[in-house]
């Protein structure tokens, strides 16, 4: 069953269908799907009535005789898709024959289907959209894996589909069959085995809607070979049953009363905003929360511009690479207004020295984070922004941010002491410089998609994240190879905006046969690659933690050799390679990717191996450790830090 539990029982009672099903009947001819009206995909709607309602209001369109891959195309019109990264193959291949006369569904020919997985992923986390990817049965459905497993942490709404071998054949291992579903099965919110190609319509329009409502999250829907083949009626709206998934959106007004209380008593809170902000499109209800209280705040790793990071509350992203103030803040607070963030252990550190004075507002879509790591003192289920805007209803007549004064100008002087930096090397270009500089060139309308190692960590740091969905990375999972493939579906659903894929010499050598696609289907990616030469992350704890012995880190991608080139490889694909080596051409070089808009840009960006990411909290161990260089804890001003400490 779907993810979420339901804190009513009486909720389970429920049942979300859709009503204005029309009786099958004969139809005299077979329609292309693109005769089916085309409907917008509504974003973001996390509610879950009677009627689905992340579905759109649909038409009602009379029975058809079709067969099941028409069915799965008109079916997945008929939800709104536009856009379906994918790779053909055996079992699904029936579905593609119809998608070729589709003039609404743009299918996308991936070089590999992990590349799909997070271009789908991409495309939804830029848009609040779902993202859809389609592969084979077996080997085409286990390279899904990965990137439904990201999406999966990440809480991404996409849905996958996937071919299966004929019914009939299905647990004889045959030709190119995988159990994709019980792979899938804890890594997906929901996953469907459809063997009847009259489930078809049904089974898109529950796999859209879960993915979309509640807590969003990948939807896997595996249908065998003959179900496309069949021959069946198609109809929509169909009927979906989802009995007990019933989503809890609206916040109880008890707990809001509490959470305001605990708020008004408080003397040191802190906003602990996490990636269900960013999903519920929390960002203005929460920087009106923030006015109107004049709380400090902190934007965890997958919340990164859910607040403007240049407001003055703003202390930046807490845990294991997070700056001084939002880690200190964290630990001295004596009240958590938790939002859509899980006390993941990136974050807490040791979880049992964590925040040790804090009581705990704890709201979230998803009932099973909360109290999963910390207890709550006031548990909140429901949609965050609602969450939020019913916070601001409670506290607007009766909130004193004077109250807050003394607190304020402790954690501001934590910001002004300890700023987020890096030292310039003596030889050799700093790659936090290179970052910065791709920033503050490129500026806030533009998408940055990061890889997983030290340079997601300076891009998490060192660009200004002004809006939701600006930032988009792997979190939960750490997926290297994210980044190129999510930059690309970031780019496919919003064509206009600057996307820059921020990437390792190591990740971008696990995806970036994804340029090809990019170049062959227009989708101009920028591409920034960090080359270190090495495999940083791990070299930098090897650094720290194995006496400098440096097992299986370089990469010889740019100290001693080129292997690849990747300007010459950026070039095979008929893209633009550039590189640079100096800090006096970054500007320039910069300057001449944003002026290419027609193919992707590739710029290898050959840094210094040994920078490393500061500040850091070593993994397992308190906050409190937070050290800002090499054995350098931050060093307090004692006397202004107040008796509490
Ligand atoms: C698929 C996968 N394999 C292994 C890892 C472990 N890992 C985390 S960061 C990292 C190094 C990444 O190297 P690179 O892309 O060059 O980034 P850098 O840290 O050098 O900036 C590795 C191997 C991972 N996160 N994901
Ligand atoms: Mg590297």
């Amino acid at each position: 069953m779907p993810r979420e539990r339901h804190t009513d029982p009486a909720d389970q009672e429920q049942v979300t269908t859709v009503t204005n099903v029309q009786a099958p009947k004969a139809a005299s001819r077979i329609p292309s799907p693109a005769q089916v009206t085309p409907l917008q995909h509504k974003a973001r709607d996390r509610s879950a009535g009677d009627v689905p309602q992340a579905l759109p209001d649909t038409p009602p369109t009379p029975p058809i005789q079709v067969t099941g891959a028409q069915s799965l195309v008109l079916s997945l019109e008929s939800v709104g898709v536009d856009t379906v990264f994918g790779i053909p193959g055996g079992a699904i291949l029936p579905a593609y024959d119809p998608l070729l006369d589709s003039v609404k569904v743009r299918h996308i020919l991936v070089r590999h289907e992990q590349g799909a997985g997070h271009a789908a992923e991409g495309y939804a986390s830029a848009t609040g959209k779902v993202g859809v990817c389609m592969a084979t049965s077996g080997p085409g459905a286990t390279n899904l894996v990965t990137a439904i497993a990201d999406a999966f942490l990440d809480s991404v709404p996409i849905v996958a589909i996937t071919g299966q071998v004929n019914s009939k054949t299905i647990g004889t291992d045959a030709f190119q069959e995988a159990d994709i579903r019980g792979i899938t099965m804890p890594i997906t919110k929901h996953n469907f085995l459809i063997t009847n190609a009259d489930e078809i319509p049904s089974a898109i329009a529950a796999a859209f809607h879960i993915a979309a409502t509640g807590r969003p999250g990948p939807v896997l829907v595996d249908i065998s070979k003959d179900a496309l083949t069949a021959k069946t009626t198609f109809s929509w709206p169909p009927q979906v049953d989802l009995p007990g998934y019933r989503p809890v959106t609206r916040p109880h007004p008890k707990q809001i009363k509490a959470a305001a209380e605990l708020i008004r008593a408080a003397k040191k809170p802190v906003l602990y905003i996490g990636g269900g902000a960013i999903r519920s499109g929390a960002s203005e209800s929460l920087k009106e929360l923030v006015e109107l209280t004049q709380i400090p705040l902190v934007t965890t790793l997958m919340a990164r511009g859910a607040v403007p990071d240049t407001h003055p509350l703003h202390l930046g992203m807490p845990g294991m690479h997070g700056s001084v103030p939002a880690v200190t803040a964290l630990q001295k607070a004596d009240l958590l207004i938790t939002l859509g963030a899980r006390f993941d252990d990136r974050v807490t550190g040791d979880l049992a020295s964590f925040a040790p004075e804090a009581k705990v507002i704890h709201a979230d879509i998803d009932p099973a984070e909360i109290s999963k790591n910390r207890q709550a003192d006031v548990p909140i289920v429901g949609d965050i922004d609602e969450v939020v805007r019913e916070l601001i209803g409670a506290l607007k007549d009766d909130i004193d941010p004077s109250r807050f004064t003394p607190w304020r100008e402790r954690t501001t002087g934590w910001k002004r002491d300890f700023p987020v930096g890096y030292t310039t090397p003596e030889e050799g270009l700093s790659p936090q410089y290179v970052i910065e500089r791709i920033g503050a060139l490129t500026g806030p309308d533009a998408t940055y998609v990061a890889g997983v190692g030290q340079h997601q960590m300076w891009a998490a740091q060192f660009v200004d994240y002004e809006r939701p969905n600006s930032w988009l990375n792997s979190g939960g999972a750490g997926t290297m190879g994210y980044s190129v493939p999510a930059a690309m579906g970031a780019k496919t659903a919003e064509p206009d905006r600057t996307v820059w894929a921020i990437d390792g010499d190591g990740c971008f050598q696990m995806t970036n046969q994804e340029l090809a696609t990019c170049v062959i289907n227009n989708i101009p990616i920028k591409v920034a690659i960090i080359n270190n030469s090495s495999l940083g992350m791990v070299r930098q704890w090897q650094t720290l933690f194995y006496n400098e012995r440096y097992s299986n880190t370089d990469l010889h991608t740019a100290i001693g050799a080129r292997v690849p080139d990747f300007v010459k490889l950026a070039d095979a694909y008929g893209c633009v390679g550039l590189r640079c080596e100096r800090a006096e051409d970054v500007d320039a070089t910069i300057a001449k990717a944003l002026e290419i808009n027609d193919v992707p840009v590739v710029i290898d960006f050959v840094v210094e191996r040994d920078a490393m990411v500061w500040p850091m909290v070593p993994a397992g161990v308190s906050n409190d450790m937070v050290t800002v260089a090499r054995s350098m804890a931050p060093v307090w001003d004692r006397e202004s830090e107040g008796e509490d400490d």
